[in-house]
C-alpha cells in the first residue's frame, strides 16, 4: 500500500474527483482540509501519516481552524473526520495516535520544537492541552461529524474517535488502543467517562486499564464503531452515509444532536438545546408580537395564541 502515498498526494483511498480544496486550507502543513464539489460535505483529514497522524500543537491549532470554519458554513451538513496514509515509511495507517510525545514536556506540550523562537504568545500557549477545545467543537457542532478510521485511533486519537458521532472503520487495517494509562496522559472527560457511556463501564475500564490492541470488528461488538467495511470502500462509504444524513431536515438532526448530548453535558448541554429553541421561537408569530409590542409602546396581545396541551 506504501506506493499508493505517491499516487494520490492526500491519501491512498481519497478520490480527487469528489472534493476540491477547502476556503483557506492551501497554508495547511499538519492537515488537509476539503469541500465536496457541492459544497455540503467537508473532509478533515491529519497529514501526519510518517507518526501515525500523532498531533502536535500546530495540528490542533489547524484542525480547530478547519472545523470552525466547517462550523459557520451554512452549507456544510456533514463533516468526514479521518487521517491520511499510508506512511510512506512503512504503510501503515492510521486516524490518528494522540499528542505526539516527542515533545511532550513537564508541563504539558512544547508550542514549539524551538523554544527561543516561539515569543510572548508561544510561552502563552506553552502546555495547553487544547485538543480539548477541538472535542468541544465537534460536540457542540450542530452538524453531523463521522469519524473514518482507516488505522490506527490510539491516545488522544481514540478520544477523537469518542467524540465523533458516528465512526466507521476498516475493516482490514483500523486498531483501537487507549494507551493513555501506559503513557501517563490521561483523559478524564468524554473520552473516558463518555466512552463508558457508548460502550458500558466494564469494557470502557478494560479498554482503560489494559490498554490492549482491539480490532474493527470488537470495537464494533463493543458499540465504539457503527460499521466496519473494507479499507477501500472507506472514504466512499462515509460520503454515502454524508448524502443520507445530507437528504434529512437540518433542523432535526441539529436538535437530535443536542437531544443526544444533554443528558451527558449537564446545564452546557441545556444551554445549547435552549439557544436552539429560542431560535425557532423567534420564527414565530408569538414572539413577533413579544418584539412588536415593545416597539410600538404597547400592551401585548396575547389572545391569537393558545395553551397548547
Ligand atoms: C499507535 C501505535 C499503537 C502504532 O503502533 P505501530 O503500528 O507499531 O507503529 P509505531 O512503529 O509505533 O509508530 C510508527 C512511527 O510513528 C511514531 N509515532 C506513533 N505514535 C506517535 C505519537 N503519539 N507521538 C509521536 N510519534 C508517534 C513512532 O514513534 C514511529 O516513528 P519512528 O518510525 O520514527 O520510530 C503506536 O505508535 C503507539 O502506541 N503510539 C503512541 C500512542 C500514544 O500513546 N499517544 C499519546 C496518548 N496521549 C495523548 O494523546 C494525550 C493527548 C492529549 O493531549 C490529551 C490531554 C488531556 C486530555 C485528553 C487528551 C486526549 O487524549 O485527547
Amino acid at each position: 500500500a506504501a506506493s499508493g502515498a505517491a499516487a494520490n498526494p492526500v491519501s491512498d483511498i481519497f478520490d480527487p474527483a469528489e472534493w476540491e480544496l477547502a476556503p483557506g486550507a492551501e497554508r495547511y502543513t499538519d492537515i488537509t482540509a476539503h469541500l465536496s464539489r457541492d459544497g455540503r460535505i467537508a473532509r478533515v483529514a491529519f497529514d501526519r501519516p510518517e507518526v501515525r497522524n500523532a498531533f502536535r500543537p500546530h495540528t490542533v491549532d489547524e484542525l480547530y481552524d478547519a472545523l470552525e470554519r466547517v462550523r459557520v458554513n451554512p452549507r456544510v451538513g456533514v463533516v468526514l473526520l479521518t487521517g491520511n496514509g499510508p506512511s510512506p515509511k512503512d504503510g501503515g495507517w492510521a486516524f490518528c495516535s494522540g499528542g505526539d510525545q516527542r515533545i511532550r514536556g513537564r508541563d504539558g506540550y512544547k508550542y514549539s520544537d524551538d523554544e527561543a523562537t516561539v515569543g510572548p504568545e508561544g510561552l502563552a500557549r506553552a502546555g495547553r492541552l487544547h485538543i480539548l477545545e477541538v472535542q468541544r467543537l465537534i460536540r457542540f457542532m450542530p452538524k453531523v461529524v463521522i469519524a473514518l478510521v482507516p488505522g490506527w485511533a490510539a491516545g488522544g486519537g481514540h478520544s477523537l474517535n469518542v467524540i465523533c458521532d458516528l465512526s466507521i472503520a476498516s475493516e482490514e487495517y483500523a486498531r483501537f488502543k487507549q494507551t493513555d494509562a501506559d503513557v501517563g496522559s490521561f483523559d478524564a472527560g468524554y473520552g473516558s467517562a463518555y466512552f463508558a457511556r457508548q460502550i458500558g463501564q466494564k469494557n470502557a475500564r478494560e479498554v482503560f486499564f489494559l490498554a490492549r490492541e482491539y480490532s474493527a470488528q470488537r470495537a464494533y461488538e463493543m458499540g465504539a464503531v457503527n460499521a466496519v467495511v473494507p479499507h477501500a470502500e472507506l472514504e466512499r462509504t462515509g460520503i454515502e452515509w454524508a448524502r443520507e444524513i445530507l437528504g434529512k431536515s437540518p433542523t432535526a438532526i441539529r436538535m437530535l444532536k443536542y437531544a443526544f448530548n444533554a443528558v451527558d453535558d449537564g446545564l452546557v448541554g441545556q444551554q445549547l438545546f435552549a439557544g436552539e429553541t429560542t431560535r425557532l421561537a423567534y420564527g414565530t408569530d408569538e414572539a413577533v408580537e413579544g418584539r412588536d409590542s415593545f416597539l410600538e409602546k404597547r400592551e401585548p396581545d396575547w389572545s391569537p395564541f393558545p395553551y397548547h396541551y
